[in-house]
């Protein structure tokens, strides 16, 4: 996979060379680049930002900037040696991921919310491009510009303001880059972590088996995994309609 995020602050995004990502780079899993905004601008200030048309408090990021930006992460990615045959349908049926198709993802509080579900489906993405805007965000006419492009996601993590996309694009990368086959070396705690199965993980113990008063759940220390797996089930259920009710399917 090739992953390009273009900012302002490409500092931010130095955590990428680290830990599982850094080793997924270092193994030809993911060939990442992150890209300064500012290389792409032609005035001496450098300029990415401009009052909003119609008012109002803040500042807009510039179209031009981010339209050289893109076509030249386009010109770069694995999708430069494509033919020029206009851009098909959904190559992964119902996926909103056409294999030939580089990805742009907008992040935007403003945008559709990245799940669990989203994260697999860009997993399968040959070419993603991350869009950090800053101030009130990008001018419009970039997406739209873009769609001719690009699958066009905006994506939100959560109902929450950030000043910027740099530590949205962060979580989502990660997310992203652990389930690319080969990235987790033990791809069973992928099945048994939390939203794999659309629930809260069951809770987790290791020795002692006492501790400061507190003791491991028996039936955890029983070798009877049949015992073991209805109750992990049900610990699930009891923390997901405690903490995250919305997750639970409605009863009737
Ligand atoms: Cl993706 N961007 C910003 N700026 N704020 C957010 C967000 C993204 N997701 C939640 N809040």
């Amino acid at each position: 996979m090739r992953i390009d995020v273009i900012s302002i602050f490409p500092d931010y995004l130095a955590a990428l060379d680290l830990s599982l990502i850094g080793k997924a780079r270092a193994a030809g899993l993911l060939d990442l680049a992150v890209h300064d905004l500012r290389d792409f601008t032609t005035d001496r200030h450098r300029t990415v930002d401009d009052t909003p048309y119609g008012g109002g408090a803040g500042m807009v990021m510039k179209p031009e900037p981010w339209a050289q930006a893109l076509t030249a992460v386009l010109d770069v990615g694995p999708d430069a040696d494509a033919d020029d045959a206009p851009l098909s349908e959904d190559a992964v049926p119902g996926s909103g991921v056409a294999a030939d198709r580089p990805v742009l993802v907008i992040p935007s509080p403003a945008g559709e919310v990245f799940r669990q579900a989203t994260a697999h489906e860009l997993a399968e993405a040959d070419h993603l491009v991350f869009a950090c805007g800053r101030y009130e965000g990008i001018d419009e006419r970039v997406a739209e510009w873009a769609a001719d492009r690009f699958a066009v996601r905006p994506l939100s993590i959560g109902d929450y303001v950030l000043n910027g996309g740099e530590v949205a694009t962060l979580a989502m990368i990660e997310a992203i880059v652990r389930l690319i086959p080969g990235v987790i070396g033990n791809p069973g705690s992928l099945t048994e972590e939390s939203h794999a199965d659309g629930l809260l993980e069951y809770p987790m113990y290791t020795k002692p088996a006492s501790w400061r008063g507190r003791d491991v759940p028996d039936v955890l220390l029983s070798g009877d995994h049949g015992r073991i797996a209805r109750w992990r089930r049900e610990e699930q259920l009891a923390r997901t309609a405690a903490r995250r009710p919305d997750l639970l399917p409605p009863v009737c």
